[in-house]
């Protein structure tokens, strides 16, 4: 099957990074104030990424989830720059990829192709799929394909502040059961949904397995 956790088709192993492309990213900080990310934050247990359309509220999620310190590069042989944060989980740091905005997986522009590359490439524990509530049915599409690489998507429908404000009625349990995934409403520029987006990130990533006892 040619997907991103096929060693025959990506030369990666699961369970570990499947390049070290961000191995040389340069240390970037939001905050220049700050001088450098906690040691207790440094060793991630497991990747998450973020995707979507340009303008869904991927990056004010990012923050929301992984607050003031992110590293920010640009993707190798590209100016396409990709943030990378870490968040706590219960016992575990996570590390969050914030992706540039994508269309489609047939990727136009240097960005898109930089999301797709990264998206084939690691072996992430989930991917969250961030959606503009108002314009549903332009984004499912998206979510559909992402659906048929067989990744782990988490769908985190955004801007439910507007929607609303729309008249717009979402029933996210429907969606979920026909899509066979977590659908999540939320409004990441308010911080509503955060909580459940983690709680449910929690079901998904696995917990690290315990030291060997000798
Ligand atoms: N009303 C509302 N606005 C939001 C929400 N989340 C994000 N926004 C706004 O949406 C705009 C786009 O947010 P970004 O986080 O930059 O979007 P993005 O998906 O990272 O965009 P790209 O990096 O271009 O792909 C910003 O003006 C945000 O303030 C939300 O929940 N409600
Ligand atoms: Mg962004």
């Amino acid at each position: 099957m040619d997907c991103h956790r096929c060693n025959s088709h990506c030369g990666s192993g699961k369970g570990t990074p499947k390049s070290g492309l961000f191995k040389n990213w340069s240390l970037g900080l939001r905050n220049q104030q700050q001088p450098q990310i906690p040691d207790e934050l440094t060793v991630a247990d497991a990747q998450i990424a973020l995707v979507g359309m340009p303008n869904v509220g991927k990056s004010v999620l990012f923050h929301a989830l992984t607050g003031i310190y992110a590293t920010v590069s640009n993707y190798p042989g590209t100016t396409v720059e990709v943030s990378r944060g870490v968040m706590r989980l219960g016992e575990q740091t996570v590390t969050v990829i914030d992706t540039p905005g994508m269309y489609s997986l047939l990727p136009i522009s240097e960005e898109e192709a930089v999301s797709k590359t990264l998206l084939l490439t690691h072996d992430f524990a989930s991917i969250i799929h961030v959606v503009d509530g108002k314009n549903l049915g332009r984004m499912l599409p998206l979510t559909l394909q992402l659906l048929e690489l067989d990744l782990p998507l988490i769908l985190a429908i955004n801007m439910m502040d507007e929607a609303r404000r729309l008249g717009l009625a979402l029933h996210p349990e429907i969606l979920s059961q026909q899509l066979q995934i977590p659908v999540i409403l939320m409004a990441a520029g308010l911080n509503q949904g955060i909580q459940e987006l983690k709680q449910t990130l929690q079901q998904q990533i696995p917990a690290p397995p315990l030291p060997l006892l000798v």
